[in-house]
């Protein structure tokens, strides 16, 4: 039996979900069992532990990510926005929000939540925010369509999520600019945590040896792609660099898989632009809540201009060598030789 699927101290999950507010007991029973999984350092400001289904995590959102199995109740009309950490949630969480909230929040209105609240609290992960320090939450009275979010691989989602016929949107990016991104990152979180910055050489290691958070990065974009390619009106597979290009066409995408297509009356007003433009590196990161607010996640309270950096196609130019560069084409190229997927 998988060790995340071993029984748990959870009498009644219903009962979990609807009255319990924190279960103590339940986070500590992960957690040992975390704690006894195989450990090694990794491309993070955290040791990294070995899930049974094969990827590497910090304890807390390994923990959040196994609570969010048994406890979370999936429905048909939630849709989870999926990602390799790094690789555009920030832009997808914001483009997802806008769009599906439009009638109630038009990109153009002043007070769009937006200016008060981070995408990352607009739209919260299981594994970070949800299930996190204890805490069992009643989910049950959000309006739908619910909007979550998750780094966890395909194999590990909530169970339910599969299940319940609900969507994702998946959303993947270069894998030499999702390193770089969280090279940039960690090194952050290292530097607030007093611990050395780790080398480029070393992240490029450790990200090729899938130690990087919720790694190794091939399994779990192969994971998506081969969920969508089964039942691609459940699981949208988007490219960073492809919504870079043409963002106003994903957001059309993006209406339509959820099931909220844009009318004419609105392709009329330029509905779909005015998301596009609020929603961009450049108006998102200039805004005053992502200069001096923070996120709160399992993790502790994250400045909003952490998840801003650059927001740019191939950025891995400037830190990579070139031989880095081909060592990871080569690895892309291997592992999805055959899938019809290319990221090269
Ligand atoms: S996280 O921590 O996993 O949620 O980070 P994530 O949002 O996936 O990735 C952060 C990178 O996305 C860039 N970003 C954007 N790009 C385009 N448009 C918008 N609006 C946007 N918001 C964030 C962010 O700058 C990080 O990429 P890098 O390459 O580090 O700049």
């Amino acid at each position: 039996m998988s060790s995340s699927k071993q029984p748990i101290p959870l009498q009644d999950e219903q009962e979990a979900q609807t009255k319990t507010e924190t279960n103590p007991d339940l986070y500590q029973h992960f957690a040992s069992l975390v704690s006894s999984l195989p450990r090694s350092q990794g491309l993070s400001n955290n040791q990294f532990y070995r899930h049974d289904q094969g990827w590497n995590s910090s304890l807390v959102p390994m923990v959040g990510a196994m609570v969010a199995d048994v406890c979370f109740t999936a429905r048909p009309s939630d849709i989870v926005v999926a990602t390799m950490p790094k690789s555009g949630t920030t832009w997808l969480k914001s483009l997802l929000y806008a769009t599906v909230h439009r009638e109630q929040h038009p990109a153009e209105a002043a007070d769009h939540p937006f200016y008060s609240l981070g995408p990352h609290e607009c739209i919260k992960y299981f594994e970070f925010q949800i299930y996190s320090r204890n805490s069992v939450p009643n989910l049950k009275e959000l309006p739908d369509p619910r909007l979550f979010a998750t780094h966890v691989p395909f194999v590990s989602l909530p169970r339910t999520v599969a299940t319940s016929g609900c969507k994702i949107v998946y959303l993947c990016r270069d894998p030499k600019d999702t390193l770089v991104s969280m090279w940039h990152f960690s090194n952050k979180l290292r530097a607030r945590d007093g611990l050395e910055p780790l080398s480029v050489d070393a992240a490029v290691e450790f990200f090729c040896d899938g130690l990087s958070p919720c790694g190794p990065y091939w399994d779990h974009v192969l994971g998506y792609w081969q969920a969508h390619l089964a039942h691609p009106e459940r699981v949208l597979f988007l490219r960073y660099e492809e919504m870079q290009r043409d963002p106003a066409a994903h957001v059309r995408r993006l209406a339509e898989f959820v099931g909220l297509p844009f009318s004419a009356g609105e392709e009329e007003k330029g509905v779909v632009d005015a998301i596009v433009r609020l929603c961009s590196f450049e108006h998102m990161s200039r805004l005053e809540v992502t200069k001096g607010g923070k996120s709160d996640t399992a993790l502790g309270s994250m400045p909003n201009s952490l998840f801003f950096r650059q927001g740019t196609v191939r950025d891995w130019e400037n830190h990579l060598s070139p031989e880095a560069g081909r060592r990871i084409d080569a690895i892309t190229e291997a592992k999805f030789k055959g899938t019809g997927l290319c990221m090269i």
